[in-house]
């Protein structure tokens, strides 16, 4: 079925004429990193529901992204959470994700859970704390130097819920002061990756409120400092693919962080909410792979692909197989875009035209396609079915109980 499925296809896409071949081998190319976060148990500020078989420790974390990797082939590292994944000795936890075919991704410092905080980190009025804050952000360095990792995400909670509440412009100094302090240790291989995010847990102004916030940071400290995208983390109706295509041409997009939503923050699988959009970012980014300049061809390359979700009443480790196979799957839509058609309509003022041959390609079915690249790499056709058949599921079941969050 596989083979006659995908001959059709393939004959479909030659009319279309598209090299097939060069589709392949980007999308063999796709990796999408996993966080340690989303196979443990996390809920919303109502409830947190403990479920049976979540991990109990980072090693296990571990164990269960690369249960993803092995079905998908799609997932070869995994992000942490410091302190949530600290370890005495990163070296062993490399170790171990490696004896299971795994690498350590980005490095995630956590400057929200510590009472301390209440008031802001790195922005807090007082001089010890902002201290405190910028010394954790260099400790992550260090745990980056043992596994490995080549990013530094970072996100911050700081900001003010009232008008009055702090100093707007003295809280941007000091954010670019302890920004500049942990861009000096990096590093040159190194990359440090700016997350913005316009609301929550602040709701009258967050420090870094948006991407154009992130990219003046991002210019200010050096060519190591790069702007991360979460898809949830705009106002409703915010053009994610123009803010994305804009970075690529500056060059500072520095990677993604993929979920779903359907009102703020959700968090949700990504691909389940709207598909489309995540479709439309791909388009930009294989638009721009396509470029005659270089250099934002390379910039395009070295964009890291990562999974930021929270798993409260689903499983974890399908909900991770699943978010990984709809960026999958939208990337292979995306790269079937038949471009001298859209170029010929932009010639002729034809916006309907246009609009038609992006939309086309969102609407081929890319399972033949799909089907065909897992069966060439010994991936089980149906990730999803191979994990409920596995037995992995139950035999995770004696981890008991509510582990490591
Ligand atoms: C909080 O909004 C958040 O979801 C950010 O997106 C971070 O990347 C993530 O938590 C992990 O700290
Ligand atoms: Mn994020
Ligand atoms: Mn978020």
């Amino acid at each position: 079925m596989t083979d006659r499925a995908y001959a059709l296809f393939e004959e479909q896409q030659q009319v279309r004429g598209i090299d097939l071949n060069e589709v392949r081998s980007k999308l063999k190319a796709l990796r999408i990193e996993t966080p340690s976060w989303g196979y443990g148990d996390s809920g919303t500020r109502f409830k947190v529901f403990p479920k049976t078989g979540v991990p109990r420790n980072p090693f296990e974390k571990v164990e269960d992204a690369a249960v993803v990797h092995r079905l998908t082939g799609l997932s070869p590292t995994v992000a942490i959470h410091i302190p949530w994944d600290k370890v005495e000795d990163y070296g062993k936890l490399k170790r171990h994700a490696e004896s299971l075919g795994l690498g350590i991704g980005a490095v995630n410092p956590n400057l929200f859970q510590e009472e301390d905080y209440m008031l802001g980190s790195v922005t807090n009025t007082e001089a010890a704390i902002r201290r405190k804050a910028t010394d954790h952000l260099l400790e992550c360095v260090d745990v980056m130097k043992e596994t490995g990792s080549r990013d530094i995400s970072l996100w911050f909670a700081d900001g003010t819920n009232y008008p009055g509440q702090g100093d707007i412009r003295k809280r941007k100094a000091w954010m670019l002061e302890s920004l500049r302090e942990l861009y000096q240790a990096l590093q040159p291989d190194m990359r440090m990756l700016i997350e913005y995010k316009s609301f929550e847990p602040a709701f009258y102004h967050t420090d870094l409120a948006d991407w154009g916030m992130a990219y003046n940071y991002a210019l200010k400290l050096g060519p190591q400092a790069e702007v991360l995208v979460d898809t949830g983390h705009h106002a409703q109706g915010t053009n994610i693919e123009h803010i994305v295509a804009y970075l690529i041409d500056e060059q500072r997009l520095g990677g993604f962080h993929f979920n779903s939503r359907k009102y703020a923050d959700d968090d949700l699988v990504v691909g389940t909410v709207n598909p489309y959009e995540l479709f439309l970012i791909f388009y930009q980014i294989v638009l721009a792979s396509r470029d005659t300049n270089e250099g934002i061809r390379q910039h395009v390359d070295n964009i890291a692909y990562m999974i930021d979700q929270s798993h409260n009443i689903e499983q974890k480790i399908p909900a991770m197989i699943r978010s990984v196979l709809n960026v999958q799957t939208q990337y292979a839509k995306a790269l079937l875009i038949q471009h001298a058609e859209i170029e010929e309509a932009q010639r002729n003022g034809d916006v309907l035209g246009a609009e038609d041959a992006v939309r086309r390609a969102f609407e081929i079915d890319v399972t033949p396609l799909l089907h065909s690249i897992r069966e060439e790499q010994g991936l089980p056709l149906d990730p999803m079915r191979a994990y409920r058949e596995s037995g992995y599921g139950t035999q995770i079941l004696t981890r008991g109980k509510g582990g490591a969050s």
